[in-house]
């Protein structure tokens, strides 16, 4: 079966991709694209124009946590909790976590009003997250699985911001969720789904965004 991936260095989506393959210790190319300014071949194959897009042989799946699924599906480590309700449980704040990401484009792009805005919303899906985070190392106890890996990419750009920004978006309010994030970003296959130096590719971003989180950049 070949892979390829079809992803952008910055996408949060695709990083969760790069890290399920990774894990399950599948071949794939990775073809890198600007979705903003996507080659016409991406084009004709893209049905949403967004990446990441993974291309199966001659077939395409789309939709990050469809890749997820499928990459469980054709992998060795089962990355779900076994029992169905459970397993639904772990899917449903797959999807909730997907909606972190939009909050932190708010953030990165806003003026001051539609920044705290966004802060505001941020912080209120991360307070249902707390709720239900045990003290557990991770979502479901000692063992990671596919929610750790979903949620990783926000952990990862969420600290990233906080030491750009002297802790703007501090989460020491919600312990469970920091120690969380502690344990999914100590994990080699998190750190290693990034291209070097991206994280200041993410600064120079926040800063080319001009919003009010640009302002709050220390040097
Ligand atoms: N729901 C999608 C979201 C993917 C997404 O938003 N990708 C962004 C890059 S991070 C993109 O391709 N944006 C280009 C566009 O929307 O036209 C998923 O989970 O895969």
């Amino acid at each position: 079966m070949k892979l390829e991936l079809i992803s952008f260095k910055l996408c949060p989506f695709a990083q969760r991709a790069v890290i399920l393959l990774t894990l399950q210790k599948l071949d794939f190319k990775t073809i890198y694209i600007n979705p903003m300014n996507p080659p016409d071949w991406f084009k004709e194959i893209s049905p949403t124009g967004q990446v990441p897009l993974l291309k199966v042989d001659n077939k395409i799946v789309f939709e990050s946590s469809v890749i997820g699924e499928f990459v469980n599906d054709i992998g060795t480590i089962d990355l779900h909790p076994h029992d169905a309700i459970d397993k639904a449980n772990n899917r449903s704040w797959i999807a909730f976590s997907s909606m972190l990401f939009g909050d932190l484009f708010n953030l990165i792009t806003g003026d001051e009003e539609k920044f705290n805005i966004a802060k505001q919303d941020l912080f209120a899906k991360l307070s249902k997250i707390e709720q239900v985070k045990t003290k557990d190392k991770f979502f479901n106890g000692e063992n990671f699985a596919m929610i750790d890996f979903a949620i990783a990419p926000f952990f990862m750009r969420l600290s990233w911001i906080n030491e750009f920004s002297n802790n703007a978006l501090s989460i020491r309010q919600f312990q469970n969720l920091e120690s969380w994030s502690r344990e999914v970003l100590a994990l080699d296959v998190v750190k290693n789904s990034v291209v070097e130096d991206l994280n200041d590719v993410y600064y120079s971003n926040i800063k080319s965004r001009e919003g009010h989180l640009s302002t709050l950049l220390i040097e």
